[in-house]
């Protein structure tokens, strides 16, 4: 993030490929023999995937000895499948492809270091991962220009890391550290930055996200500017209904919500089969009316220019987009949970599939953008930032008691919510027709 990035090309037909690309879903007339067929509409979901995996996972009941039944998942399918290529991207040039590597790597390394933290018994309850979705944190918020919104959901560890917010902030946070944002009060990952880093944070009722990042895109452009908003949402977390009403809300208002939904195969223990029956969640946003487009969300290049499309979307003011990024948890939902529902079968498949290992020999192998020594320094690099940061992350004090009664009330205007871009535009009531309303004048 921060760097210059290359805008989205034209494609053949003249329109942005952030408009038509994207396939907003278009009624086209089919055909039985010349005459068009009415009864039929079909609309496009465009996919940018170069594999698609095609397995399903079932559920056995079985009944042990003393007659006590157990639930237990069977992976059926073609596990066997060579591992794609990475895509090449049709934006990002050697020295960004390069950066946001150096990301997945700083996430995945990381929580590597929060693991061992959590053994040491260094940190304060549990610690979420988002192994094996790293492309899909780092390329996404990386897609994102500085002046946009952005809010993440407990696994996108690495898109913080993009956001700039150093590794030992997450650390601290969940060491319940004096100088972690939530200064000990949270051990998870509930914090953000309205101030400099246009960061909301996570919540924890899934899918609340959604309509608090449209209201922040209805703010800023209440204020004059069409800002992209950034969110996630689970495969399980979809399914609540506030997810139904932010998107819709978002579609209806033409508002930049972008929202990534990562389909990682398990929500908790649940299966994406016994979470919803379409083929893929992308073909939701047929019914909200907006575009929606299916990426391999291990392969960093095609979540960053799905990203990039949708955010260039959002600024022109074009509206929301659903990017449905496929992947697989590659650990359990927290640190408690071992997965052992998960058929081992799965988890070799899409080991085979890491991000990491596959961007790196894209940059290394295929590009020759990294020499193997380069990547080894790099690498090298990575690992002295971290260690540098968990320092800084233990050497933290734990908080006082007494620091405990503060930040719970706004103290001495602490938390006054100032219009950030400019006033809000509103209509002067010159007659019947008009009324200024309440929401203007409670912000004056
Ligand atoms: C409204 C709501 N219902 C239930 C929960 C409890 N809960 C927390 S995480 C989770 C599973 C989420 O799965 P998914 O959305 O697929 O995200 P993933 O963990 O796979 O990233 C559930 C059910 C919650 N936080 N909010
Ligand atoms: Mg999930």
């Amino acid at each position: 993030m921060g760097n210059k990035k290359t805008r989205s090309k034209q494609n053949s037909n003249g329109n942005r490929v952030g408009t038509a690309a994207l396939g907003r879903p278009v009624e086209r007339s089919s055909t039985k023999g010349n005459a068009p067929n009415t009864d039929l509409r079909t609309y496009s979901i465009p996919d940018y995937r170069l594999e698609h995996p095609d397995f399903t996972v079932r559920q056995r009941v079985e009944t042990d000895h003393q007659g006590h039944e157990h639930v237990r998942y069977e992976v059926e399918g073609n596990l066997d499948a060579p591992v794609p290529p990475i895509r090449d991207s049709k934006y990002l040039d050697k020295s960004q492809a390069i950066e946001i590597y150096r990301y997945m790597l700083l996430n995945r390394k990381m929580e590597v270091a929060l693991e061992n933290l959590y053994k040491q018994g260094k940190v304060v309850g549990g610690v979420y991962f988002g192994l094996g979705q790293e492309a899909c944190s780092c390329a996404s918020a990386y897609a994102l220009d500085k002046d946009d919104w952005f809010a993440p959901m407990i696994r996108n560890q690495g898109s913080l890391l993009v956001r700039g917010f150093g590794a030992s902030v997450t650390m601290m946070q969940y060491m319940a550290k004096a100088d972690s944002p939530t200064k000990g009060r949270d051990g998870t990952a509930h914090f953000g930055d309205i101030e400099k880093r246009n960061t909301v944070s996570p919540i924890s009722m899934l899918g609340d996200l959604i309509p608090v990042m449209a209201g922040v895109a209805l703010g800023a452009r209440l204020q004059g500017r069409n800002l992209a908003v950034m969110t996630y949402i689970g495969d399980g977390g979809q399914s609540t209904g506030v997810t139904y009403e932010g998107i819709n809300f978002a579609a209806v208002q033409n508002l930049g919500l972008v929202l990534f939904v990562e389909s990682n195969l398990w929500a908790y223990s649940t299966p994406s089969e016994m979470q919803y029956r379409c083929k893929d969640l992308a073909e939701r946003a047929i019914g909200y009316g907006i575009p929606g487009v299916i990426v391999d969300g291990t392969d960093a290049c095609q979540v960053y220019d799905a990203a990039r499309e949708a955010v260039e979307r959002a600024h022109a003011g074009e509206g929301p987009t659903l990017i449905e990024a496929k992947m697989m948890r590659m650990k359990g939902h927290a640190i408690h949970d071992a997965a052992a529902y998960v058929p081992k079968p799965m988890f070799d498949f899409w080991k085979k599939r890491d991000p990491i290992a596959r961007f790196e020999n894209y940059l290394v192998k295929e590009k020759k953008w990294l020499t193997p020594k380069e990547n080894q320094d790099l690498i090298a690099e990575v690992e002295a930032e971290i260690e540098a940061e968990r320092e800084i992350a233990v050497n933290s004090p734990m908080p006082t008691p007494e620091s405990a009664e503060g930040g719970v009330f706004c103290e001495n205007g602490c938390h006054q919510i100032k219009p950030k871009y400019g006033m809000p535009k509103v209509k002067k009531g010159t007659g019947a027709g008009y009324k200024e309303t309440e929401a203007a004048v409670h912000l004056k």
